[in-house]
């Protein structure tokens, strides 16, 4: 035990321990951790006032004040300095100032092109349906009355994985498993990605977007068909837009037609079409006397090349965010 005379000068000791502990805290964790060291269960003055009841009876009160007077003024100034800590703590977030700004993603060019003409048709009655990007070759060719010597079904145009499969050229297979999964009738539209063996260019992409349309129910005519892509050029071109039917072939349509629309005085062909031939029909087991329809394919990165005055259908392709940017 400390002799009563000692009592006085090491509280004084411990004081200036104290205090300069609390200035040089930085933290309110430290200011726990000081408070602990002097006045916590364990702490120096807790220590002190546990030996009070030993001391000769003459001792005791004088000690008590003593120790209570500092247990007091120890409290007050770990308090302070808690206090000055918080506001300090408080000051260094400064709600006024401006966010860091982060950048947020937004849709290609393609998927918001894609997505318009999609609207469009889905407005119109149509049904969005989907695919495998890996086709038989059956799916991809036989069944759309693509013949043998066709030069698409050639090694040098087409993606062959094995002699059996492709990567798919257009996106008609979807319609023919459509066709035959399904009985009419029926008006599908087939977004998505397809491949074609060509070297990128401005205006070709050995992978690149397509839109198909087919509709087959009983007594569809060509006029169904200029009249629904009619409607649709007006809403994606504008409702003055000139349109223009030409003679065309394909293998899947007869007769079949290409369209064009004017655009900046300029005729520019958008669209291949037709009837879906007969051929067709039998190959998914659809009676072509019973059933008549039309089909029609559009490619999404030429809409989308004509409507924002694109020059180089690769931009698409080089993630280059300067180019992507621009579009939101
Ligand atoms: C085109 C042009 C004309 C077409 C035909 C078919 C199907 F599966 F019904 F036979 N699907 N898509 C078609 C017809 C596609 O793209 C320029």
């Amino acid at each position: 035990m400390r002799p009563i005379h000692e009592l006085q000068p090491w509280l004084e000791d411990e004081e200036n321990r104290l205090r300069s502990r609390l200035r040089e805290a930085q933290t309110l964790q430290e200011i726990q951790e000081i408070r602990a060291a002097f006045l916590g269960k364990k702490g120096v003055l807790t220590a002190e006032l546990k030996t009070l009841r030993a001391r000769p009876p003459e001792e005791r009160k004088e000690a008590g004040r003593v120790l209570n007077q500092y247990k007091a003024r120890w409290e007050q100034l770990i308090g302070e300095r808690r206090s000055q800590l918080e506001a300090q703590a408080a000051s260094s977030f400064d709600p006024t100032l401006p966010g860091r700004p982060y950048r947020l993603g937004h849709d290609h060019p393609l998927w918001l092109t894609l997505e318009e003409i999609l609207d469009i048709f889905v407005g119109m009655g149509f049904e969005e349906v989907v695919g495998p990007l890996v086709e038989w070759e059956r799916y991809n060719f036989e069944a759309l009355n693509i013949p043998r010597h066709h030069p698409a079904r050639d090694m040098q145009s087409s993606f062959f994985i094995t002699d059996r499969m492709l990567l798919r050229t257009h996106t008609s297979p979807v319609q023919i498993r459509v066709m035959e999964s399904r009985k009419p009738p029926l008006r599908v539209v087939s977004p998505g990605r397809v491949f074609r063996v060509d070297e990128f260019d401005p205006t070709h992409a050995p992978a690149f977007f397509q839109m198909e349309g087919l509709y087959v129910d009983r007594e569809v005519s060509f006029a169904h068909l200029k009249g629904t892509l009619v409607r649709f050029l007006q809403r994606f071109f504008g409702e003055n837009v000139e349109v223009r039917f030409l003679p065309s072939y394909f293998p899947f349509t007869e007769p079949s037609a290409e369209v064009a629309i004017r655009w900046k005085g300029e005729w520019l062909e958008v669209l291949g079409c037709g009837m879906v031939h007969p051929h067709v029909f039998e190959a998914v087991g659809l009676d072509p006397e019973r059933w008549t329809g039309y089909a029609f394919g559009l490619g999404i990165d030429r809409f989308a090349m004509i409507r924002y005055g694109i020059p180089d259908i690769r931009l698409f392709y080089q993630g280059d965010l300067r180019f992507l940017r621009q579009f939101r």
